[in-house]
């Protein structure tokens, strides 16, 4: 069985992060092991959450875990809340990028042409250095813009995403770049690509459903590299994430639309079982 581990925050309430993360990879066969960056009562888009930062436990963790000489198949980091917290995940790099470790990196900070509550206009671009250290980013097109200094557009046109694509390429990422929430026409959404060892753009898109639910972003992050373990090609995990997210949102919009803070996606696990179940090839 392939092991992965995630670094971010406990969200206690709030399904997103490591709660998102750690039931759908799980759940798709792939050992989940978890470096907690910080415990939030909520997620910050709720006012006043608790927080107990956990940073100064990263380097003992990995250090523990060095001397216990555990193999990671794929690094994966999201939320993270400071410049710290970057440097310690690349120093987690150093320490467990082996030549087989899939260095997997969601540079989640802004949504909608804004950072979230919390971070300053520097973060961007630590962040932006930390997607040089990756194998593949998956972040949406305002965290590109921050990273890459490009003008945010909320009508992106196929020369618009292509010239993104190359800005984020050309921070260092190594394997691919994924640009998600691409709307290229109205009453669609979906994902556009720069697969950098092959050379290819491909983009995937879906209807858009009606409403948006925290917490999408990271499910889609958690879902790909969950694929990519689990030997999908990149164009197929890309395909079965945003199908997985496409399912949550329908599920949250039938049975609870005015949830506010995620969606119920654990009812359609059984979607993401059933694919892992049948193999790549096979959708
Ligand atoms: O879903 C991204 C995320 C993760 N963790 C925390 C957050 C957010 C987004 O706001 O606040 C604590």
């Amino acid at each position: 069985m392939k092991r992965i581990v995630t670094i971010q925050d406990i969200s206690c309430l709030g399904k997103c992060s490591l709660t998102a993360a750690l039931p759908v990879i799980s759940a798709m066969g792939v050992e989940t092991a978890v470096l907690p960056t910080a415990v939030l009562s909520t997620h910050t888009m709720f006012e006043g959450a608790v927080i107990l930062n956990l940073e100064d436990q990263i380097e003992p963790v990995s250090r523990h875990w060095e001397s216990l000489q555990f193999h990671f198949d794929a690094v994966y980091t999201g939320y993270l809340a400071s410049h710290r917290q970057i440097d310690l995940v690349k120093d987690f790099f150093r320490r467990f990028g082996k030549e087989d470790t899939l260095r997997f990196v969601d540079p989640a900070m802004a949504d909608y042409g804004k950072l979230y509550s919390g971070f300053d206009g520097t973060f961007p671009a630590a962040m932006a250095s930390l997607c040089g250290e990756a194998d593949i980013i998956v972040p949406n097109i305002t965290e590109a813009c921050l990273m890459t200094g490009a003008p945010y557009r909320t009508d992106p046109d196929e020369a618009y995403i292509r010239e993104l694509l190359e800005r984020l390429a050309a921070l260092g990422t190594r394997r691919a770049v994924v640009l998600t929430g691409v709307t290229p026409d109205s009453g669609k959404t979906g994902v556009s690509c720069l697969d950098i060892r092959e050379g290819r753009f491909f983009s995937l898109s879906q209807e858009k459903l009606p409403r948006s639910y925290h917490g999408t972003g990271d499910l889609f992050a958690s879902v790909t590299l969950g694929a990519l373990m689990r030997d999908f090609s990149l164009e197929e995990a890309l395909r079965l994430a945003a199908d997985f997210v496409g399912a949550a949102i329908a599920e949250t919009i039938a049975h609870d639309p005015g949830k506010t803070y995620g969606t119920d996606f654990e009812a359609v696990i059984p979607f993401l079982t059933d694919a892992v179940r049948k193999g790549p090839g096979s959708r």
